[in-house]
């Protein structure tokens, strides 16, 4: 088109896919050959090195692509087929005995398609069935081999491919991705000691301490049974019945209620390993770990009004955000940090280290990063990779072993129970985006959809008709660390377990004001959507067991008085040895200072001052920002100096609070008619309640001031104004302002506007 147009996502790793380099296309209609010398290459690259460690990793390439290029599929100029290969002449019509005449059975054309189709989908994931993968790498800062011996670690600058899954937790695969809830937050290493799966959340804690709650607490979140209902959404009554009535839980619904459940993006979250691991070194010793994921791109989270509407809107939001990013090259990057203490250390703290309902402070316990984590590849099948994906905790390499937390005990054997139906069959390793890098060799045989044809007579060890093959390795192979265990058999809980609000309360009071004013918002709509008045307030009892103004906040908003305390557990539990974390708090990793990937909306009508939006949308793509214009309608529009604009989004598909920042032009003519238009003042006015920066060039102003916000349009850090002939000096204010994210002293709550 021949107007200033939004510049659309291009990934330069992917000329393929985009057309734009047939020269170097896979040999079209053909499946490709594995190509065995990028295999053996696979994860070790010492070339490879960072800006802590030297020039950058190859993008767009690792060991993971390479081996799934066996089974990519190119349809270019070949005829359709059965899957027996025969080719087809008919793809329109049934064969029938006389153009009216009746359907004949031997039609195995028909048959094969509609059969194939019926039995298109599997089941979908108990929990976290909503998600979203992508291909990328680990590069180790330094060898951590004084700690441990696992393979990612081995020595500085060394890249193990990874494939990533994020997720929400309690909605079914087709619900909405800003939903208040825990994201998941899956890494799978392809090691070259095998596969290492990291299968955490955003958040560090859980909501139970046993495995034998899990199947309660997810019927209890899960839509109830008799009629389906609510989806995706903790804000019901069955949910609250059991948190209220297991107080493990309390810690956990601190994070929960806060803006952590609604991230702004997968890119701009937290991962945490959640449970204690350990490190074994080659010597055999062994330290304790939790696994902490970092995002460089800060922490950022949505307000509720807005998760409420982008849903709406857009239920793939966070997925469109995700791919749109590595699509366009803007490659998401996590820095991995280890909090490494030993068992001596950990039977000194006040809380026990098994608890999954706690964390370890890094006051107490520093975070040391030891590695970078980057997501350049965007699946090339959903289903194939995202969706048959299976995530094993058991999965662990050499130099990584278990500690006897008891709910990570339970998901040992869940997950791979879970993919045994989910994948229809012990053979799901074999699916291309399970399969190691390392060399599978054992004696497991046959079982549903074997791909592997193994040859000669013997599948059983010890051997001496293979010569001993494959033979154990010893102590070069996985070895459990032998922790002492002389114990009675019993079904109990350790003492420290008992202890349910100091970390609940740690967790509160190092939040902002603003972050604490929204976890009371969210507990106070949460429970108003609760029918039985006696969960509120047993809830709300123990609430006052974590901070008696939380309670009585939330009291408040729900026409209740604050109840008596909630029995206690223990009571005289060990003094917390921290009280506030800064860590804890949203606003502790702010990320990059600039604006890249942000979503900026400028809007555009006929008669729009063109010249000032040529040099903004100049400035703000430089600055990596993604400028939309949006209109009345899409398509061209005519400027003031007769140079089209094209919109490339509407009012009416877009509304406002899908985007970061909002540019109102100047132009009179433009003004008015936008003026006149219900979506625009719907527009102004959710980017000013979200807090979000505006800038307003010429008569733009007057647009704000329809719009209601003229009483505060000189005071607000947030709202820039400047002339349009001023807009190449008035951008790098802008781009300053947008950097910011937010203005928050225009949260309210009501809002007021
Ligand atoms: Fe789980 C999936 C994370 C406790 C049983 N879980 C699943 C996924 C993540 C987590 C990220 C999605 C993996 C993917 O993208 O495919 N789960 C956690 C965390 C937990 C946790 C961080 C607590 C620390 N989970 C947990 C327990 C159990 C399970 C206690 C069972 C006893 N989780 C499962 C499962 C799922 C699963 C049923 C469903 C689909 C799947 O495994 O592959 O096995």
């Amino acid at each position: 088109s021949d107007g200033l147009v939004a510049a659309m996502p291009y990934n330069s790793n992917k000329e393929l896919e985009h057309g734009h380099d047939n020269t170097v296309a896979p040999p079209t209609g053909e499946t490709i050959a594995p190509d065995s010398s990028a295999l053996t290459a696979s994860t070790r690259t010492e070339g490879s090195e960072s800006a802590k460690t030297g020039a950058a990793a190859r993008l767009g390439t690792n060991a993971t692509i390479a081996s799934l290029d066996r089974v990519r599929v190119d349809p270019s100029d070949r005829s359709l087929t059965t899957n027996q290969g025969v080719i087809i002449g008919d793809n329109q019509n049934t064969l029938k005995a006389g153009l009216r005449g009746p359907s004949l059975l031997e039609d195995f054309v028909l048959r094969e398609k509609v059969t194939h189709f019926d039995n298109e989908r599997i089941p979908e994931r108990i929990v976290h069935a909503r998600g979203s993968g992508a291909h990328g790498y680990f590069e180790a800062y330094d060898a951590l081999t004084e700690y441990t011996r696992a393979a990612p670690f081995a020595e500085k600058g060394k890249v193990t491919p990874v494939f990533v899954r994020f997720s929400t937790v309690a909605g079914e695969r087709g619900s909405k991705d800003t939903a208040r809830d825990v994201r998941g937050f899956a890494v799978k290493f392809y090691t070259d000691e095998g596969n290492w799966d990291l299968v955490g959340n955003n958040m560090p804690v859980f909501f139970i301490q046993d495995a034998m709650k899990f199947p309660d607490l997810v019927h209890a979140v899960k839509p109830e049974p008799h009629h389906g209902m609510p989806q995706a959404a903790s804000a019901h009554d069955t949910f609250w019945d059991f948190v209220s009535l297991m107080p493990e839980s309390t810690h956990m619904l601190m994070w929960v209620m806060s803006d952590r459940a609604i991230p702004r993006s997968f890119r701009m979250m937290q991962g945490f390993g959640v449970h204690t691991f350990r490190l074994l070194n080659q010597k055999g010793e062994s330290v304790f770990c939790k696994f902490h994921w970092k995002p460089i791109q800060g922490t950022h989270s949505l307000f509720w009004d807005e998760a409420v509407k982008i849903s709406g809107a857009d239920p793939d939001f966070h997925r469109r955000d995700l791919w749109e990013a590595i699509e366009s090259g803007d490659f998401p990057e996590w820095e991995l940090g280890l909090q490494i203490f030993t068992e001596i250390q950990a039977d000194g703290f006040s809380f026990d280290v098994l608890d999954s309902t706690k964390l370890i402070p890094e006051e107490l316990v520093p975070v040391t990063p030891v590695g970078r984590m980057i997501l350049n590849r965007n699946p090339d099948n959903f289903f194939a990779e995202t969706e048959q994906v299976a995530f094993c905790t058991a999965h662990i390499i050499p130099g990584i072993d278990f500690s006897n937390d008891p709910l990570l005990a339970g998901r040992i054997h869940s997950y791979a129970d879970t993919q045994i139906t989910r994948l229809g069959g012990p053979n799901f390793h074999e699916i291309p985006i399970n399969s190691p890098l390392a060399q599978v060799q054992n004696n497991q045989r046959d079982g549903m959809h074997r791909q592997a044809l193994h040859r000669g007579r013997v599948a059983y060890e010890p051997n001496s008709l293979s010569g001993g093959c494959p033979f154990q390795a010893g102590t070069t192979g996985f070895t459990s660390f032998p922790a002492a265990i002389t114990d009675d058999k019993v079904r109990g809980k350790p003492e420290k377990f008992a202890e349910h609000y100091a970390q609940a309360t740690l967790f509160l009071e190092s939040q902002t004001a603003v972050e604490r004013a929204h976890i009371a918002a969210a507990f106070r709509f949460e429970l108003s959507k609760v029918g039985v008045t006696a969960i509120r307030e047993r809830m709300l009892s123990s609430l006052v067991n974590v901070s008696r103004e939380l309670a009585a906040e939330v009291a408040v908003g729900l026409g209740m008085r604050v109840p008596e305390p909630m029995p206690r557990a223990i009571d005289e539990p060990e003094a917390p040895e921290v009280t506030v974390s800064r860590a804890l708090s949203l606003m502790a990793l702010p990320g990059e200072s600039g604006i890249r990937t942000r979503q900026i909306a400028v809007l555009v009508e006929e008669g729009v001052h063109h010249a000032s939006l040529v040099s903004l949308h100049e400035a703000l793509t430089e600055a990596g920002a993604v400028v939309h214009f949006v209109g009345p309608r899409v398509g061209m529009f005519v400027g003031d100096s007769g140079e089209k604009i094209e919109a490339n989004r509407s009012m009416e598909n877009s509304p406002g609070f899908l985007f970061d920042a909002l540019v109102v032009p100047d132009g009179s003519e433009a003004i008015e008619a936008l003026a006149g238009n219900g979506h625009t003042m719907a527009f102004i006015i959710d980017q000013f309640r979200h807090c979000k920066p505006i800038l307003a060039l010429g008569a733009g102003r007057e647009l704000l001031e329809t719009a209601g916000l003229g009483s505060v349009l000189d005071e607000d850090e947030g709202i820039l104004m400047a002339d349009a002939v001023d807009t190449a000096n008035i951008a790098p204010a802008f781009i300053a302002v947008v950097a910011a994210h937010r203005y928050l002293s225009r949260d309210s709550d009501p809002p007021l506007i």
